[in-house]
């Protein structure tokens, strides 16, 4: 208990989770962008697809995590919902919609 209330405090402290998570996000966006554009298109981001999720899923957190709605996903996109993640109590918050729920 004491590990998940240190994180996270770490987590809602002003940027530092943009700055550690960021990185990640940003290979993670190199990885899968095929036509590298720098961005995530859908077809992009379903590739990704985790074994346990089906592809339906998969379009369900792209239109969820594309908060601006533009049709692809920046590694900033993803940083926040991975934020989001770890911090709302939503269980509707973006980021469950991409990691799964605690
Ligand atoms: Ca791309
Ligand atoms: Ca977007």
């Amino acid at each position: 208990m004491r590990f998940v209330s240190t994180a996270t405090k770490h987590v809602r402290a002003g940027d530092s989770f943009d700055r550690t998570y960021r990185p990640h996000m940003e290979a993670v966006v190199d990885l899968a962008d095929a036509d590298g554009d720098g961005v995530l298109s859908r077809s992009e981001f379903i590739r990704l697809g985790a074994p346990a999720v089906s592809e339906e899923q998969s379009h369900r957190s792209f239109d969820q995590v594309d908060t601006d709605g533009d049709g692809s996903l920046t590694a900033q996109e993803l940083v926040a919902a991975a934020r989001d993640f770890y911090v709302s109590d939503d269980p509707e918050a973006v980021g469950n919609h991409l990691f799964g729920q605690l």
